[in-house]
């Protein structure tokens, strides 16, 4: 991600040609001392596929539709984009201890015709919780594969009515400076924001997510109730949501606001438009150090979501 004040972030964190892996998570998951670290051959730089805790029997094995291994839990939970946490990737596992995602209120307002504050059981009382696999492709080129927990988001959508007005959702992260160290810093302007268009919101594999591996989610993957928008860069997917809105016009979001020349408002994932400064054929499949995967259109979900684009030039609606 680009950052406005580049002095307030090490190079190292923001761009995706510098090592990836944070040093200390990476010495803590291999368990092994700095020397033995710089002996290891790249390819065994890797996050511990030991799981930190029990998973689930039926994950063992779990592959996703394209034959893909789900990263570890380990993986999914200690390297992560959190800014409210810190910028670091390990700085969000760290940092999200004290954040306390119970209980939990969620304002939904704006062109809709049950608005109102809705708590988190409340939202949760007539949803099914599945499991879901889906590849996260980061603006930063490296991907997982994840098993998370969750609803569809049309689900809610419907049951809150929109009215005819409503053209976009818009979405916001909580503001808590005393429980999120990152925001005591003008790392972004606060509150992190997204969005999608209304069919974009109610196609079938938009997942509002509670969990991975079959659990509620650790803090660090956005507690207790955050998007996944599969085909889309995973900054789409903003965390720990306390305000859906449904509103007239396209909402700017966060990256947008922050550098327009760089992000746009759709990230839909896209090989052959590249990033300004980076390349976007390729990405890392963590927990390797290369980029050993070449990036697919829509994130590999073109079958299912392309025709929404249909007609759309997706150089200028990056
Ligand atoms: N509120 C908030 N949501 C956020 C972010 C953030 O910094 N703040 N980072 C985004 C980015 S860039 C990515 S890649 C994903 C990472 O999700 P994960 O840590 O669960 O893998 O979260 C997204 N959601
Ligand atoms: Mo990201």
């Amino acid at each position: 991600m680009i950052i406005r004040r580049p002095t307030d972030i090490a190079s190292s964190e923001i761009t995706p040609e510098s090592v990836y892996l944070n040093r200390r998570t990476f010495i803590a998951a291999a368990g092994v001392g700095a020397a033995a670290l710089a002996a290891a051959p790249a390819g065994l730089r890797a996050l511990g596929s030991d799981d930190p805790q029990e998973v689930p029997a039926r994950f063992q094995g779990m592959r996703s539709e394209l034959n893909e291994s789900l990263n570890s839990y380990r993986d999914i939970t200690a390297y992560n984009n959190f800014y409210e946490f810190g910028t670091g990737k390990g700085d969000p596992s760290d940092n999200a201890g004290d954040f306390k995602p119970r209980p939990w209120t969620v304002s939904i307002s704006g062109e809709v015709n049950k608005p109102g504050d809705y708590q988190l059981e409340d939202i949760l009382a007539p949803v099914t919780l599945e499991d879901r696999v889906y590849r996260l492709r980061c603006v930063e080129a490296w991907s997982m594969v994840i098993p998370w927990r969750g609803f569809p988001l049309y689900e809610l959508i419907n049951r809150v009515e929109p009215t005819g007005n409503a053209k976009f959702v818009e979405f916001r992260t909580i503001v808590r400076p005393e429980e999120m160290p990152g925001q005591r810093a003008a790392i972004l302007r606060w509150p992190y924001v997204e969005g999608l268009r209304m069919d974009e919101a109610l196609h079938p594999l938009t997942l509002m997510v509670t969990g991975v591996y079959g659990m509620d989610a650790p803090n660090q993957n956005g507690a207790p109730l955050r998007l996944i928008v599969p085909w889309k860069y995973g900054f789409k997917g903003v965390k720990s949501i306390v305000s859906i809105r449904f509103v007239e016009e396209m909402p700017l979001n966060t990256w947008q606001q922050e550098n327009s020349f760089e992000y746009g408002f759709y990230a839909n994932v896209n090989p052959e438009v590249d990033h300004p400064r980076w390349s976007q054929a390729r990405e890392r499949r963590l927990p390797t150090l290369f980029q050993n995967h070449p990036t697919l259109m829509f994130n590999g979900y073109a079958d299912q979501v392309a025709h929404m684009y249909a007609g759309m030039d997706l150089e200028r609606w990056k």
